[in-house]
């Protein structure tokens, strides 16, 4: 038995989170159709006997009726091939949402409880479903629930978090621990809902999350795709596709050791390398740091610079010139006095003059919070 498995497609997705423009966005919204696509003529090439889509499959607050058309006719070109949906926290089945309201083709099938229900994809292997009913799931699915003993391969297929060790994350969507996949009897989970894809372990693979197919912001650097999933019966084994085309990339530039442009603009370009694959690429570029007073820098010059490599630009500055010290010092705080004792330090040791700017630069990244590499 075959099955393709993905997640958190996120259709219609709005991209405000990562301040893209309206043409930007849409550009996206429509890649994200065609990886649909992609994904679906990946499932009829490989002859799998099942799809299945682990939640948030779209954002359902801004979903057009032209996007659920295009849902319903992509899916039904599959047919006969069966695909399997556990709706999300984004795309929450209830009586008016869209999984109720739309008659969808045949060989689609929606979980609709929020409690495991099962459907016999062959003899030997069972799918359980688990449905979010709201957009704020709280409860671990997996507690209170024992799969009877039926002699039969059990699979999970459910939207949720598995939490690790941190059992009182309250805010996580319905959250648990990888251990209780097999403490309720499953053999194994597809899984949605982290966008990095990962694979949970104890003491074998237990279960999966696919990734998003295309990374949806920025931080989701890891990877992106589906799984193409074999069932043997007595072994289930994963095989990983990439799908993403477009890419996120953060980059921090520490402006207290900049000296020029012409550096800059390469250094930063090179970050994203070369990839043949890739359809789109969007920076957040993070200036930080103290700058000397002689040094000047066009924003909007960097910025134009850099478009002509990535599709979206997002400078976030927190740099300060350099007299900022000065005014720091007469600050009635933990970080005036700090500013103030490493000024005296550096009036008193003039050999160690770097080192102090350094201890001064990484002591106000700590201050404001901000995360600090040291190089
Ligand atoms: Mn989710």
């Amino acid at each position: 038995m075959k099955i393709l498995h993905f997640a958190d497609l996120h259709l219609n997705i709005p991209f405000t989170g990562s301040y893209f423009p309206a043409q930007v966005a849409r550009a996206c919204r429509t890649r994200l159709r065609k990886t649909l696509h992609e994904l679906l003529n990946l499932a009829a090439a490989e002859e799998v006997d099942a799809v299945t889509i682990g939640g948030d499959l779209f954002e359902a607050d801004r979903l057009t009726r032209d996007t659920v058309e295009f849902l319903l006719s992509s899916f039904e070109q599959l047919s006969p091939i069966p695909i399997f949906i556990a709706p999300g926290n984004h795309d929450y089945y209830s009586p008016v949402s869209i999984y109720a309201r739309y008659s969808w083709p045949e060989n689609v099938y929606i979980f609709r409880q929020r409690r495991f229900q099962p459907i016999e994809l062959n003899e030997e292997i069972v799918l359980w479903g688990f449905a979010h009913n709201a957009p704020d799931e709280r409860d671990n699915p997996f507690h209170g629930f024992k799969v009877p003993s039926n002699g039969k391969i059990n699979i999970a297929l459910l939207h949720g978090s598995e939490t690790g060790n941190f059992i009182e994350n309250r805010a996580a969507h319905a959250p648990f621990q990888a251990h209780e996949i097999l403490l309720s009897g499953f053999d194994f989970a597809l899984l949605g809902h982290y966008h990095n894809a990962s694979t949970l372990k104890v003491n074998k693979k237990i279960a999966i999350y696919p990734g998003s197919p295309q990374p949806l912001s920025f931080g989701e650097g890891g990877e992106h795709g589906a799984a193409l999933v074999e069932v043997l019966r007595d072994d289930i084994r994963v095989r990983p596709v990439i799908t993403a085309t477009q890419f996120f990339y953060t980059y921090t530039v520490d402006m207290s050791t900049f000296n020029g442009m012409s550096g800059l603009v390469p250094e930063i370009r090179s970050i994203a390398g070369d990839s043949p694959d890739r359809e789109a690429a969007f920076l957040r570029l993070h200036l930080t740091g103290v700058i000397p007073e002689d040094t000047h820098l066009d924003k909007e010059l960097l910025r134009e610079q850099l478009q002509n490599y990535f599709d979206f630009v997002l400078i976030r500055d927190t740099t300060r010139p350099e007299a900022w010290y000065e005014e720091l010092q007469n600050e009635p705080t933990v970080r005036g006095a700090f500013v103030k004792r490493l000024k005296k330090m550096m009036a008193e040791e003039t050999d160690d003059r770097e080192l102090i700017l350094a201890a001064m630069r990484y002591g106000l990244q700590a201050f404001e919070d901000e995360r600090i590499d040291l190089t």
